[in-house]
């Protein structure tokens, strides 16, 4: 980041270069079947903070990775958060209309392609995680596709919270289980990115500790944030239906905790994210900047 760019802008170019790379590790419209590449562009393509990609980017770098060693696998990650965006979407989960601004992708495709659409952006990542690369170390290649499978997965994972979350609807869930739905759902897929930076830049065991302490603090920081969010925004900011969680009646942070503690958390966690990141002494101070963003961001 140059002295005269803020966060904000900094953020952005990130999220062009990521964008770059992704239209070109996914097929273009025009190849065979045509109807499924369109529709994974059209989720893939259409906006997104890049979070979790630019987690990879400042993780990787700050240990001292080239960009370009990250990028395969910055843009795999985002390929896996779409596919699970595009089937919580669909009417057998959160039903949902719009996303990233624009009307989800069953709405858009139809049912059958959307399903499809995700599968195939998740199949997508792990080619592109498992491509040739010569250079590369590929002992450190294998450990980052476990890592990512392992989040994406099941025990404490992607999945694994989201059918926890679909199972507690409508139920009285404690304090507990509403963390680790949260840790599961959201947080893996946020802590495996940091984690993948550090493992592809040769980090130490001990730094890789430490990066997973980050993201697992950051991780749960951001779905505190966007409980919050859902009831205090509009469409228009978050680009996706406010109030749902409500509507569902579905277990979040301020319902159990109340709004300014859930504020104070996401906050401590914020806070001890920082420190143990600044205790690394790393090349750049990415992410912490992308921590405290976590908590300020309106959508
Ligand atoms: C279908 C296996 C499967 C999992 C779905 C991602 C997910 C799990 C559900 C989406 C609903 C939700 C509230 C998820 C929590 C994670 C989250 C807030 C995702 C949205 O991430 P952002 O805000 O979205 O980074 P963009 O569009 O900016 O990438």
């Amino acid at each position: 980041m140059s002295a005269t760019e803020t966060f904000k802008d900094y953020l952005a170019r990130r999220a062009a270069e990521v964008n770059q790379w992704l239209d070109r590790l996914v097929p273009s419209e025009t190849t065979p079947p045509e109807q499924l590449h369109r529709a994974m562009r059209y989720s893939l393509l259409a906006g997104g903070k890049r979070l979790r990609p630019s987690l990879t980017l400042a993780a990787g770098e700050a240990v001292g990775a080239d960009t370009d060693d990250l990028m395969p696998a910055a843009c795999a990650i985002e390929m896996i958060h779409t596919y699970s965006l595009i089937h919580d979407d669909l009417p057998a989960m959160d039903n949902d209309d719009l996303r990233r601004g624009r009307p989800t992708c069953h709405k858009a495709f139809g049912e059958a392609v959307a399903i499809l659409a995700g599968d195939a952006l998740l199949t997508q990542a792990f080619r592109v995680l498992s491509a040739d690369a010569p250079h590369r170390d590929a002992e450190r290649q294998v450990q980052v596709i476990r890592e990512i499978a392992t989040a994406a997965g099941t025990v404490d994972a992607l999945i694994g919270g989201q059918i926890a979350d679909i199972e507690s609807e409508g139920k009285n869930v404690d304090a507990s289980t509403l963390e680790y739905i949260h840790r599961s759902k959201t947080g893996a897929m946020i802590t495996a990115p940091v984690v993948v930076g550090g493992i592809i830049a040769g980090a130490s065991e001990e730094q890789i500790d430490k990066l997973r302490g980050y993201g697992q603090r950051i991780g749960l920081a951001f779905q505190i944030a966007d409980d919050i969010l859902d009831v205090t925004s509009t469409s228009e900011q978050l680009g996706k239906t406010p109030g749902k969680d409500q509507a569902a009646n579905k277990a979040t942070y301020p319902a159990i905790h109340g709004i300014a503690t859930s504020q104070a958390r996401a906050r401590q966690l914020v806070e001890e994210a920082v420190e143990i990141v600044s205790g690394l002494h790393l090349k750049t101070h990415m992410l912490e900047e992308i921590a405290r963003f976590i908590i300020a961001r309106s959508s």
